[in-house]
């Protein structure tokens, strides 16, 4: 378990406000000129010594990403950093924690992350129904300006740097990293094929950093107390502290933050007051947000809840939105209900994610009340192998894993329904 010491979010439930004095107070923007005085290329050496990995879902490491952009830009040709804050996995709420209650965190890993890849300025895309968030985070930012923090000549570093916040209007795909660089430049919010990467060609064509709202907030203070600090915490390649929201049926849903690596079971008892029911009363838990396959109960207990731990089981860590279903969840009802969600929101441009989620769909809703042949199961697998890998985004293979993960979970359950023997679980309420 974390110590307490080791926390880096310490206002994460707002017990404290969040303006710039009481920030300063808990020792956010303490000596920040003087990590910027250590050079561009010294604070990307420390961040990757750090074992910082992506903390949006992909889990690239942050270090090497930001060492992509050019180390000369031009007036002409400016780097840019853009900050992930469209936060719309289903399971994942702790970027909406961090900007609420610790925004000047954000704001501060937002200057030394942007002084550090040579930007000129980042722009912070916030999901478009954060409107209480997105007010404070405007504040913040006007607050960092009045104090001299940003803008011209930030913190007398003699280095100009901006921060905007863009809000979103409601799209899950404006979270892709290319389709939100469309939505900035007010364009409709859809992918663009990769390479080139965002480092290479990304807002107006400029070498362009996308990173998630957790990843930046944490740089300062990774900074301030050493890589060797982060990296002492958690598991090899899966290093530091993380923030888990642990949601469905639990005693006490939350969103905590957590050594990487610590296991399921210590992770619920600890934090969340266990299961409803009890342990015997766990039927399966999606651990990294609706995009990666569900992990049966018995798999996920001791499992460690890192990238390589929950890679190991055929899911993944995600956003560490970890999502847990007791017995009384129908289970294909509840992965049908997501392949609607991805049906709904694919941006239609590419053929197997346009047709390919809403036939999915079809054939799961059909799965669900046992209104299908056996055959389909093996049929609406194979579908989802004709997705998977297959479109311009993840998202075609965000909708195609959780459908996997049921079937070769619950396959017969799903059989028990096509057989008329009725659900093994009591159907949920609508
Ligand atoms: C330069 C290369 N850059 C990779 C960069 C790339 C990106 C990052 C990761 O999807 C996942 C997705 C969701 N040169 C590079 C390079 N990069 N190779 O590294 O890239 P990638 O393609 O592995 O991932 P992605 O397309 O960014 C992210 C999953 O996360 N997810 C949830 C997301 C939801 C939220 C939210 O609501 N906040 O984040 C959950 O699992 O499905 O698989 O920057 O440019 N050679
Ligand atoms: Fe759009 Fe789906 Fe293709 Fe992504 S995979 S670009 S969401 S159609």
């Amino acid at each position: 378990m974390l110590a307490d010491k080791d926390r880096i979010f310490t206002n994460l439930y707002g017990f404290q406000p969040w303006n710039l004095d009481a920030a300063q107070a808990r020792g956010d923007w303490d000596g920040t000129a003087a990590l910027m005085a250590r050079g561009q290329d010294q604070i990307i050496e420390d961040v990757k010594a750090s074992g910082l990995r992506g903390r949006g879902g992909a889990g690239f490491p942050t270090g090497m990403k930001w060492s992509f952009m050019p180390k000369a830009p031009t007036p002409e040709r400016p780097n840019f950093l853009v900050v992930n804050a469209d936060e719309s996995e289903p399971g994942s709420c702790k970027d909406r924690e961090i900007i609420r209650h610790d925004p000047h965190k954000l704001i501060e890993g937002a200057l030394i992350a942007g002084f550090a890849m040579r930007a000129r300025a980042a722009y912070i895309y916030i999901r478009g129904e954060y409107i209480r968030e997105a007010e404070v985070l405007q504040a913040a930012v006007d607050e960092a300006y009045a104090a001299g923090l940003l803008g011209k000549n930030a913190l007398k570093s003699g280095y100009d740097y901006d921060v905007f916040v863009h809000r979103g209007a409601g799209a899950y795909i404006c979270g892709e990293e290319t389709a939100m660089l469309e939505s900035l430049e007010g364009k409709k919010g859809q992918p663009r094929l990769k390479p080139p990467f965002p480092a290479g060609a990304g807002l107006y064509g400029c070498p362009t950093t996308v990173n998630n709202v957790e990843s930046i907030a944490v740089v300062p203070t990774i900074l301030r107390r050493g890589p060797a600090w982060f990296a002492a915490i958690g598991n090899p390649k899966n290093e530091g502290t993380k923030l888990f929201q642990i949601s469905g049926h639990v005693e006490k849903p939350c969103v905590v933050e957590e050594a990487m690596g610590i296991p399921f079971r210590e992770l619920i008892e600890k934090h969340c007051g266990g299961i409803r029911g009890g342990w015997d009363n766990l039927l399966a838990v999606i651990p990294g947000g609706s995009s990666v396959p569900l992990v049966p109960a018995a798999e996920i207990m001791d499992a460690p809840m890192d990238f390589d731990g929950l890679k190991a089981l055929g899911s993944g860590l995600g956003t560490a939105a970890v999502i847990v279903m007791d017995k009384s969840t129908d289970i294909v009802k509840a992965i049908s209900r997501l392949s609607y969600f991805y049906k709904h929101e694919s941006c239609g441009q590419c053929t197997p994610c346009r047709e390919g989620t809403g036939w999915m769909w079809r054939v799961m809703e059909r799965l669900r009340t046992g209104d299908a042949a056996v055959g389909e199961i093996d049929m609406l697998y194979d579908l989802t192998k004709q997705v998977e890998g297959h479109t311009i985004c993840a998202l075609g293979d965000a909708a195609a894993w959780p459908i996997q993960g049921l079937i070769k979970h619950f396959r017969p359950e799903i059989e028990r329904r096509i057989a008329g023997n009725g659900g093994q679980y009591a159907e949920a309420a609508e």
